[in-house]
């Protein structure tokens, strides 16, 4: 887990989409990443304006909206300017790198246009980032420098096989693909696997952490919970909360409490509380 300032890596990192993500984490003080799983256009909207100040990134499944229509992408692009945060699509790609493309680029949801971050599952192999990654660096793609990958390297859920050699695949690839793949959602430092594969200290992936919630320690389809602070110790640099953000009385209030708590975690872990 990284003991240096978002400031720092903002300026140290390779890619710049990292560097944007930290310098929005640095200015707005806040590692809070709202998953905004509303199912309207409006809820999802309405959501993304309230705790756009508080959030550092608005993480999206585009493909549980009810009334989707282009335009609802193009409004939340304009929010994310609006309130300097960026959009993550949780879409886990699980395919064959031909399929994955098409699914990144084009379909109904046009994912590439509008979403700076995407992730993936690593049960395909490597053709999938291999594939992820190519299609970014053609000429005929403008949003190059403004795009990244997360492979999803671990899973919250009760009884995930997303362990072992799926995880050490998934650090080999990012190392591989580091052009494109940022970092990792994942629930614990991937420093502790095998020697060959574990994440060394001199290499700055983002970790991602789903699966945060101070109220709740789970739901009734095996979701599993930890509170801001915990997955901040445990290596998060970014908190990813749904229901316990958008499902309360007070959402915005809710977000304040995230950012502080998760904030001050990060102040402890880089030696600054
Ligand atoms: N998510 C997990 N666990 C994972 C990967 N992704 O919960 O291992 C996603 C879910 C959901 C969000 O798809 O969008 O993170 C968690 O929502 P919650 O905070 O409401 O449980």
């Amino acid at each position: 887990k990284s003991q240096v300032s978002y400031g720092e890596r903002a300026q140290q990192h390779p890619h710049p989409l990292a560097r944007k993500l930290f310098e929005i984490a640095e200015s707005k003080k806040t590692n809070v990443v709202v998953s905004a799983d509303l199912t309207t256009s409006k809820g999802l909207l309405d959501i993304a304006d309230k705790l756009g100040p508080y959030i550092a990134v608005l993480k999206t499944h585009i493909d549980i909206i009810d009334d989707y229509q282009y335009s609802v992408v193009e409004e939340l692009k304009a929010l994310a300017a609006k309130h300097n945060f960026l959009i993550f699509e949780d879409r886990k790609f699980v395919d064959i790198g031909n399929t994955v493309q098409k699914q990144y680029h084009g379909g109904a949801l046009q994912i590439s246009s509008w979403a700076h971050i995407v992730n993936c599952t690593m049960l395909p192999g490597e053709g999938i980032v291999q594939a992820l990654t190519q299609t970014t660096e053609g000429d005929n793609f403008p949003h190059k420098d403004d795009r990244a990958l997360l492979i999803l390297a671990t899973m919250t859920s009760k009884g995930s096989l997303a362990t072992g050699e799926y995880t050490k695949l998934s650090v080999e690839c990012a190392r591989k693909y580091s052009r494109f793949v940022i970092g990792f959602v994942a629930s614990r430092t991937l420093g502790d696997i095998e020697t060959k594969t574990a994440v060394l200290d001199n290499e700055d992936f983002v970790m991602f952490t789903t699966g945060v919630n101070i109220a709740s320690k789970g739901d009734k389809l095996g979701q599993q919970y930890q509170t801001p602070k915990s997955a901040v110790e445990t290596g998060a640099d970014f908190i990813i909360a749904g229901r316990g953000i958008y499902a309360v009385p007070d959402p915005v209030e809710t977000a304040k409490q995230y950012r502080e708590e998760g904030w001050n975690a990060y102040l402890s872990r880089i030696g600054k509380a």
